[in-house]
Parts: C-alpha cells; sequence; structure tokens
C-alpha cells in the first residue's frame, strides 16, 4: 500500500501500482482504511471499566494506571500459578512483531497457559502436512496459465480479490472455472459451473473423483510410479469402496456430476485447484484437505506450474519463529494448552481457573463458536480481563482496562508471504492516532513493570522485523529487514514459473506426495485417506438432522473482514443488516417469504434476522454472511450463537461450518 501524507496527517491510500501480486488494486474495505483509522469511533487512550462487564462503560486512566494495574494483577496471579494467565490473540494483525514476538516473549517468560490458535486453518494446515509435508503449494500466479480451475470451497470474489483477477484472466483465455460449494456465493455465480454438494462432504467428492480417474485410465502412472508413496494400496481402497455412486449418494449430487468433473479434471491440463478454509470448517475437515491434496499428484497436475493445488504458501517463506517468540524463556516449564475453538469451556470450567486474559487482535466474543459459552466466561466477576483494540468491540465490553492499539498506517512490521510469494515490509505512514501504542509496545512497558531483565524485551520492532528474517531458508536468501524496508515488497527466492514439485521434492519425510501418510498412523489415523463424515452439515436422518433440518453456514460478508470494518456505517450500510439466505422449498415449507423477519436456532442459542429467499443456497442449507458485531445486530447476538466448539479431525480447529438449525418465522 502507498499512503500519501500531508502535514502528518495521511490523505490518500491506494494499492502500490508497482507490485505485481495486487497490481495496484486495494480490496473494497481497505481502499477504505483511511476512514478506520481516522474513525471518530477509534480508541484514543487507556481506559477502565466503570459500569457492569459487557455494559460498556469506562473512565480514562493514563497509560501508567493501566500498566500498573495490569502488572499488579500478573504478579498476583503468578504468584499462586501463571497458567491462570491467558494471552487471547488471533489475526487482527498479520504482521509478524504485533502478531507474534514481544507478547510470546513475555508470556513464556511469564509461564502463562499457551493458546492453541485454531480459529481458521489448522485442520487444513495438518491436512497439508499429512500430504505435502506442510503449508505449501502452487503460486497463485500461475492461475492465468491453468485451462481447468475448481474453486474448492473458497470465494475469491469476497475473501481474495486478488486471485479472483488471475482466475478471470484465465477464463478470457479459454480456462474452464467450477465452483464446488454448496451456496451459490458471488464467486459461484460467476464460474461456468457449479457443483453444489452437501456441506462437509468433500472428503467423499475427492474419493468418488479419484474412483473414475483409475478407472477411466486418467492417472499419471509416471507422476504416481516417482513421486508419491502408496497409491496401489489407495487405488484397492477407492476402486472397492469409493464408487462415484457411493460419491453422489453421500455428497447428495448426480452421478453424472461426480463422473463429469473427474474426467474434466484427469483430461484437461494445466489443473489448478483453489482450495480454501471453507471446506475445512467441519469435523472431518482435516481428512479431507488431505484427501483433495492428493489429486494433482494422480492425474500429475504438479508437473505444470499452473497446475496443482494451493491452500496457503506459507511455509515457503519461514520466519525465524524461535528467535521471535523465544520459548526458551519457558526454561523447562510445560505449561498448559488452551484450544481458542474452545474458549468458552476454558473461561467457565478450567482448572486452575482462568484468572487473567490479555486479549489483542482478537475480537472472541464476536468470533470465537458458541458466543453463550464465551460470554459467561467473560462475564464472571474474578477474571480480570484486558483487551486492546482500535474500537470498542463486543469484547473490550467485558475488558476491565481497554487499551488503545496502532494501526499498520502507525508501526512497523513484517509480513510473510501467505497466499502468494512476496514478503512485505509495514513502514509507518503517520504518527499514532491518540495515545494509542503498538502490541509490542505495551508487551514492552509490561515486561518493564514485571522486572523482566532479559535484553530480549528491549528489542525495538524493526530489530524484532530483523530477526524475523533471519531465516535460513532458501526461499528467503538475500532478502533482510533494511533491504525490504526500502523496497517495500520483494519476491522470494524463487524462479519466476515456479513449479514447485513438477520433479517431486515434497516436505514430507519420504520427499514424496504421500497417499499413504505414515504420520498419520503414527497417530492413530487411518493413513490412507478416507472420508471422515461432519458432525452435524450433512445431516443424513439422525435425531438431530430431524429436530434441526438445515445446515446453517456463516461465511465472510463481502464487506467485513471477519469482525473488523463491521462497525462502520459505510461497511454495514454496505450488508444492510443481517440475513439468512435461504432456498425458496425451505422457505415456503415454513411459512417463510422474502424480507421476513427470522429466528435461527439449535440447543445452543438462537440468532434474529431477515430472510433472503434468493436460492443462492441449495435446499437444505441456509447461509449467514458474516461476522456482525453482536451490539449492531438487531437482538444483540450473532451467528456464532449457534456454532459449536467442537473441534476438526486434525489440529484441533473450529467447525464454524458444522452446525445444523431449524428456522422460524417471526410475527
Ligand atoms: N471480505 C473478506 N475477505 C476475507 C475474510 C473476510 O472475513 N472478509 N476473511 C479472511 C480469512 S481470515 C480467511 S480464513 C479467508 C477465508 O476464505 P474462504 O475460505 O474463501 O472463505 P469462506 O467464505 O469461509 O469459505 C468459502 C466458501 O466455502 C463454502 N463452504 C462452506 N462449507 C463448505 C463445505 O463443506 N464444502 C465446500 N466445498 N464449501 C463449503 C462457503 O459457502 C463459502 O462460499 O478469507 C479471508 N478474506
Ligand atoms: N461464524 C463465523 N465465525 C468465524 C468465522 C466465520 O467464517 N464464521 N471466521 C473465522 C476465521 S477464518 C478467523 S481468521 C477468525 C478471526 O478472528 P479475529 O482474529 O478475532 O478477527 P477480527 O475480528 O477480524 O479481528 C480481531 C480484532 O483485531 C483488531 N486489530 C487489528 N489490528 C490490530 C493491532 O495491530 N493491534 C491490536 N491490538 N488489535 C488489532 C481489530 O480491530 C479486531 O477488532 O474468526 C473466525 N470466526
Ligand atoms: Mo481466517
Amino acid at each position: 500500500m502507498l499512503v500519501t501524507v500531508q502535514d502528518g496527517v495521511a490523505t490518500r491510500i491506494q494499492g502500490d501500482p508497482s507490485m505485481p501480486f495486487t497490481d495496484g488494486t486495494l480490496c473494497t474495505k481497505v481502499a477504505h482504511y483511511l476512514e478506520r483509522t481516522y474513525s471518530a469511533d477509534r480508541l484514543l487512550y487507556p481506559q477502565k471499566r466503570v459500569g457492569r462487564k459487557g455494559e460498556g462503560k469506562f473512565a480514562r486512566i493514563s497509560w501508567d494506571e493501566a500498566i500498573d494495574e495490569i502488572a499488579s494483577r500478573m504478579k498476583a496471579a503468578a504468584a499462586e500459578d501463571p497458567q491462570t494467565i491467558l494471552p487471547c490473540s488471533y489475526a487482527g494483525t498479520m504482521g509478524y512483531a504485533q502478531y507474534m514476538s514481544m507478547d510470546r516473549r513475555f508470556f513464556h517468560k511469564l509461564g502463562a497457559s499457551l493458546l492453541d490458535r485454531t480459529l481458521c486453518s489448522s485442520a487444513g494446515k495438518y491436512g497439508l502436512k499429512a500430504t505435502l509435508g506442510g503449508s505449501v503449494g502452487m503460486d497463485p500466479e500461475r492461475f492465468v496459465d491453468a485451462k481447468l480451475i475448481l474453486l474448492w470451497g473458497a470465494n475469491p470474489v469476497v475473501s481474495n480479490l486478488h486471485l479472483w483477477s488471475r482466475v478471470q484472466e484465465a477464463k478470457r483465455r479459454g480456462a474452464k472455472v467450477i465452483a464446488i460449494d454448496p451456496y451459490r456465493s458471488l464467486s459461484a455465480e460467476k464460474c461456468s459451473q457449479h457443483v453444489a454438494l452437501l456441506p462437509g462432504t468433500d472428503g467423499a467428492l475427492a474419493l468418488g473423483m479419484m474412483h473414475v480417474l483409475i478407472r477411466e485410465k486418467l492417472v499419471d502412472g509416471d507422476y504416481l510410479e516417482r513421486h508419491t508413496l502408496g497409491f496401489p494400496e489407495l487405488k484397492d481402497r477407492v476402486l472397492a469402496e469409493h464408487s462415484p455412486e457411493w460419491a453422489a449418494r453421500t455428497c447428495g449430487l448426480r452421478v453424472e456430476e461426480v463422473e463429469q468433473l473427474a474426467i474434466e479434471y484427469g483430461r484437461i491440463k494445466p489443473a489448478a485447484i483453489r482450495l480454501n478454509y471453507g471446506m475445512q470448517r467441519h469435523a472431518g475437515g482435516g481428512i479431507a484437505a488431505r484427501t483433495i491434496a492428493c489429486l494433482p499428484a494422480l492425474v500429475g497436475a504438479w508437473r505444470d506450474a499452473a497446475g496443482g493445488i494451493v491452500l496457503t504458501t506459507a511455509e515457503f517463506s519461514n520466519l525465524d519463529h524461535a528467535a521471535l517468540e523465544r520459548p526458551d524463556l519457558l526454561a523447562g516449564r510445560k505449561p498448559r494448552v488452551i484450544n481458542q475453538s474452545r474458549l468458552g469451556e476454558a473461561l467457565t470450567s478450567a482448572q486452575p481457573p482462568v484468572k487473567v486474559i490479555v486479549v489483542y487482535n482478537n475480537n472472541p466474543v464476536a468470533v470465537c463458536p458458541d458466543s453463550n459459552k464465551v460470554i459467561e466466561g467473560f462475564s464472571r466477576e474474578d477474571l480480570f480481563t484486558v483487551v486492546m483494540d482500535h474500537f470498542q468491540t463486543d469484547t473490550a465490553d467485558y475488558a476491565d482496562i481497554v487499551l488503545p492499539a496502532t494501526t499498520q498506517l502507525e508501526h512497523y512490521d513484517v509480513h510473510k508471504a501467505y497466499g502468494h510469494l512476496y514478503l512485505l515490509a509495514n513502514n509507518p505512514a503517520i504518527a499514532p492516532v491518540g495515545e494509542s501504542l503498538p502490541n509490542s509496545e505495551v508487551f514492552r512497558r509490561l515486561a518493564a513493570r514485571m522486572g523482566f531483565e532479559e535484553p530480549c524485551f528491549r528489542d525495538s520492532d524493526e530489530e524484532l522485523c530483523r530477526t524475523a528474517l533471519r531465516s535460513s531458508v532458501a526461499e528467503m536468501k538475500g532478502i533482510d529487514w533494511e533491504g525490504l524496508k526500502q523496497a517495500g515488497w520483494k519476491r522470494l527466492n524463487v524462479p519466476e514459473i515456479f513449479a514447485p514439485f513438477a520433479n517431486g521434492g515434497f516436505r514430507t519425510p519420504s520427499r514424496k506426495c504421500e497417499l499413504k501418510s505414515a504420520w498419520l498412523e503414527s497417530q492413530g489415523i487411518d493413513p490412507l485417506p478416507f472420508y471422515n463424515p461432519p458432525a452435524e452439515a450433512a445431516g443424513g436422518d439422525g435425531e438431530l438432522a430431524k429436530r434441526y433440518p438445515l445446515a446453517f453456514l456463516s461465511p465472510p460478508a463481502r464487506h467485513f473482514l471477519n469482525s473488523t470494518f463491521a462497525n462502520l456505517v459505510r461497511f454495514r450500510d454496505f450488508e444492510r443488516e443481517p440475513r439468512l439466505e435461504m432456498h425458496p422449498e425451505d422457505a415456503s415449507a415454513r411459512g417463510i417469504r422474502d424480507g421476513d423477519r427470522v429466528r435461527v436456532f439449535n440447543d445452543r442459542g438462537s440468532y434474529m434476522l431477515t430472510a433472503r429467499v434468493n436460492g443462492k443456497p441449495r435446499r437444505g442449507v441456509v447461509v449467514a454472511p458474516s461476522v456482525w458485531w453482536r451490539k449492531h445486530s438487531p437482538d444483540g447476538r450473532n451467528a456464532n450463537d449457534l456454532t459449536s466448539q467442537r473441534v476438526s479431525d486434525l489440529g484441533g480447529g473450529a467447525t464454524f461450518y458444522d452446525c445444523r438449525v431449524e428456522v422460524q418465522r417471526l410475527p
């Protein structure tokens, strides 16, 4: 991003036209980032709660008072058991200085409980690790040359604009683009074809495709022989157990849909798969991602730079995490680990109880599953809560102390390559707004007040950026902070036309694509791909499906970024109001018409929305674009009142989209 500054005030924000991946384009939200930065609602100084928890009444205090109070609460808690202290952060910013550096050092030194950050991607990440050996995949820029593109549980028009422009270019050059999604999303609408399977059944679809690919002799025997492990066993299994008829039945599709998809995937080259996190927010999401990740090896798609699969590219640019986070400061202690997707449970029943929680880069009251439990936890009078944010979020309403944080325009940071192959420097453009401070500085001050003497607690933000880039991986060769800071962005040290696994060299222990995984076997998990059904979503004829006949999806709304931006009027106006998109048959069966007020409910909670009977979800599925702030919803609730704390098969990931509900028209 380029920011124009006049007399210390940012007056214009734009994409950097020299940056190949964005090509100078910003998404609808970030294009208005100045409105967010200078919003009248920005938190400007530290505050202390004066009302009830949740009420949102606060009074101004000084930074010294705030740091004193937090340090004294932490000292008291640590004297009893440091594990009663819990950091609670996620991905509000993904720059490494403000995301995971000084904070981690601080909590490691304390011996606080560790947080397993599982809200987004852990199922898919571990699924890829089993098959490809890590979070690596094809270069998204090469999608332009693909002739077949599968958008598999991905909605790039909304969630990944810069990939979408590549998909459109490929289409212009004659590619066929197929969306695999229970919902006719804004992306699916613009595809050549839409395969609307039941939520959580993607693994079954991939297994059925494998059956057809093998039966039709569309597999690449040479690639399989040289670069994969376990094909003979996989072949026996899918031919015996996973016919296209079985897959079609399981996925709620027609047999021809499965057959045709497989045959096109086998014949059209190069074929690129954009897998995204939507499909792995299910109980079986990890194994499903692993199963789909086997497909490119079966047809030899990796031979071409425009073939393969990409969920994330994060591990091409491994940073020096140990130096940033300093796990050595734990000094042999092994604190308990709390799964963030089960935060509600942790705050209401963990022993020893959590007594101090520090929330930053995260809005758990809005984004964590099973809100009723989360709120019950944050309402505890004996829980001391600190929230660092730009705005008075739903979570900040439950804080004892609220601290104002700087935005990306106001601090240094470094970003690794995540959905592309570039590293980015974040130079501050303006001075901090109000009395806001970078997260790193808050932890620096807290460390000083706690009496932590290690020199690492005095590292500046630039020193943190420098440390992050001291990585030994080949892809990072030639990239250091000084150079990056000057240039703004740098491509990883990989070829311009990058086909990472054309000649094998996967990141697994065997260096092969592991269709059979010894790593999974060592955890007592079936080493071959198998169908791991969702816990709720696909329904069947069980008791739960009778009471709650509809699957509930709450994917990102176009004008929100999780819960970020959802407080600003501009973006709320675009999204209008919380809405529930429905299939006409599901609506008419309940006497619901377009525009009616409806209540969605299950055993965990309920949520009031406006029905949009638009036929975009397949029958049996309802969709509520999210994540609304609770305080801006008509009934003070949001989609996470309905979602469950159950975690996925691999990685303990959240299962937001594995959720059943019933819908009722309100008078
Ligand atoms: N505008 C915007 N952009 C964002 C975000 C945002 O909140 N707003 N969030 C960012 C973040 S943190 C992330 S992780 C990414 C997420 O990016 P995506 O994964 O692309 O986003 P989702 O909308 O969660 O999922 C994509 C699609 O998966 C579908 N889906 C749900 N369940 C299933 C299933 O079982 N199978 C299949 N095949 N499809 C399913 C949904 O209907 C949805 O259309 O986006 C990032 N970009
Ligand atoms: N129902 C449902 N729930 C979901 C999802 C869904 O699709 N449906 N998506 C899930 C996914 S994919 C994710 S990634 C999570 C995201 O969950 P979170 O990471 O909590 O995401 P946000 O709500 O976008 O951001 C949290 C807060 O970080 C703040 N922030 C940003 N930058 C900074 C900074 O530099 N310092 C400080 N102190 N604060 C900062 C923002 O103002 C915001 O209030 O939500 C998950 N929850
Ligand atoms: Mo995410």
